[in-house]
């Protein structure tokens, strides 16, 4: 039995007994509870920056000088102290009143809810517990006054995240493709201005029980997230199919509601009797993939405090590879292990190769030098283990012979094919035998404190290029506004 966070109020997605339909926080968090310096980006209708579980967990820009009206940084952003609000280009990034277009019902929650889903305050006694408990929240509004999410705020907000390093970027908005593909390439060209920013890109797969192309969740270099429930299925709305990537609880999820206006009685009955709030206290409960998406957001945040040299590329990988594999009814991906994340031990072994097995160990792991591993082979034969950097270069063979059946420690020193102590980094060992083909990842020197910095570009204006402009008046707009709506109508 783990040791649990005060209070932990019915988070099954956190803990629960059985089935541990949950993602093993409680053991994660003995290894890693995340750092102030890592920062998750939520870009939504808006966070609410003073809400009690949250306002100790939003980050603060360390360029900018607070209300003196100069951009300090030099980032184009005046007084962006606490993130930014790209909707109304205000630099409060709290959420407004923001009806749905169906039923007029206050959507406002919903960056708030993901937020405290993310990272609110852990063990503080109050509310609940966040998944990534000493990690930041960059708080990105891309919502306008009275209106749900707008594209050009979105993109903005998007772009600000990697301009300002975020180490990840929670996305639980999404538009289905159409025919012509322009709703895929908009959003791939600006991932890929976040990814290249080494930010890691997660998304929600969208609530529509369908094998669906919904973007940015479906973009290459963004993990796409379908949402489980507590009896380890995958949830009746999530979407499904090849392309989404990982599996995480979003059904009866209870999260942060917003405190900084008054909700209007319409909203507040919804509220009560959808999602049992209680008149009262700034919690309530939700369901979609909007809210198993910030989850694996917060996961990322204690994956990236582990390793910091965690690339967008490689994140996915370690998440796919470390997950719990379970038979979903519909594709959804693995469903994520935050122990395994962390510790990554073993990997899945290959497809097709299910009868023979071979699993790889890695202790210490990250290590400084010196690293041993595990390798155990079924069937007496060939093996040959070596090692890869984040991009997949062979950096050094370990091993390469027969051996026998059963355990084998094998060390790598450390040092690459010349003989030279490789860079500090994330490192992935690939075994290959007879009986299949097995991964695990190998941190090597993430613990030097000189190595720990993350890489960080000049200051740079916003990247939003005319070239994107004609994104404006395409369909793919309406469609971003109302997917955000779309649980609610369902209910
Ligand atoms: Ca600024
Ligand atoms: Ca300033
Ligand atoms: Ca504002
Ligand atoms: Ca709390």
């Amino acid at each position: 039995m783990p040791q649990l966070p005060h209070p932990l109020p019915d988070q099954w997605s956190i803990y629960q007994a059985s089935p541990r339909a949950d993602i093993h926080l409680p053991e994660a968090w003995d290894l890693q509870k995340g750092s102030a310096s890592t920062v998750i980006a939520i870009v939504d209708v808006g966070i609410d920056i003073s809400h009690p579980d949250l306002v100790s967990r939003i980050w603060t820009n360390p360029g900018e000088i607070p209300g003196n009206g100069i951009d300090d940084d030099g980032n184009g952003l005046i007084d962006d102290v606490h993130g930014w609000d790209f909707g109304d280009n205000d630099n409060d990034p709290s959420p407004v009143f923001t009806p749905d277009p169906d039923y007029g019902i206050d959507l406002g929650f919903h960056g708030t809810f993901c937020a405290g889903i993310a990272a609110a305050a852990t063990n503080n006694v109050i509310g609940m517990a966040g998944a990534g408990w000493n990690c930041k929240i960059l708080a990105i509004k891309g919502a306008k006054a009275d209106s749900n999410l707008s594209t050009d705020a979105v993109v903005a907000g998007m772009e600000y995240a990697g301009q300002m390093h975020a180490q990840v970027l929670s996305m639980s908005y999404g538009a289905k493709d159409d025919t012509t593909g322009e709703v895929r390439d908009f959003f791939q060209a600006i991932v890929d201005d976040v990814v290249a920013a080494g930010t890691i890109c997660v998304a929600a797969a969208g609530n529509s029980n369908e094998d669906s192309l919904t973007y940015p969740a479906a973009n290459n270099h963004v993990i796409a997230v379908g949402a489980t429930n507590s009896s380890n299925g995958r949830a009746g709305f999530s979407n499904f199919g090849s392309w989404v990537d990982v599996a995480a609880p979003g059904e009866e999820i209870i999260s942060t509601i917003q405190q900084n206006y008054v909700i209007d009685d319409f909203s507040q009955i919804w509220y009560l009797f959808f999602f049992g709030w209680d008149g009262e206290s700034p919690y309530m409960w939700g369901d979609g993939t909007s809210f198993a998406c910030p989850l694996v957001a917060g996961v990322l945040g204690l994956c990236k405090t582990q390793y910091p040299s965690l690339t967008p590329t490689s994140a996915e990988e370690l998440l796919k590879t470390s997950g719990d594999v379970i038979a979903f009814d519909q594709p959804i991906g693995p469903k994520v292990n935050a122990y395994r994340a962390l510790t990554q031990g073993i990997a899945g072994v290959g497809p097709g190769a299910a009868a023979p097995f071979v699993r790889l160990a890695a202790a210490p792991n990250p290590s400084v030098g010196p690293t041993r591993l595990w390798m155990t082979l079924s069937v007496a034969g060939p093996a040959r283990l070596a090692i890869h950097d984040a991009s997949g270069r062979r950096v050094r063979e370990v091993a390469s012979g027969a051996f026998t059946a059963g355990r084998h420690p094998l060390d790598w020193d450390g040092r690459d094919d010349a003989g030279h102590p490789v860079a500090a980094g994330l490192y992935f060992a690939r075994l290959e035998s007879a009986g299949g083909q097995a991964r695990a990842l190998a941190g090597a020197s993430t613990l030097s404190s000189s190595l720990r910095g993350i890489p960080r570009s000049a200051p740079s204006t916003m990247l939003r290029s005319t070239t994107r402009a004609w994104m404006r008046s395409s369909a793919a707009r309406g469609a971003l506004e109302v997917s955000v709506a779309r649980r609610w109508s369902e209910r």
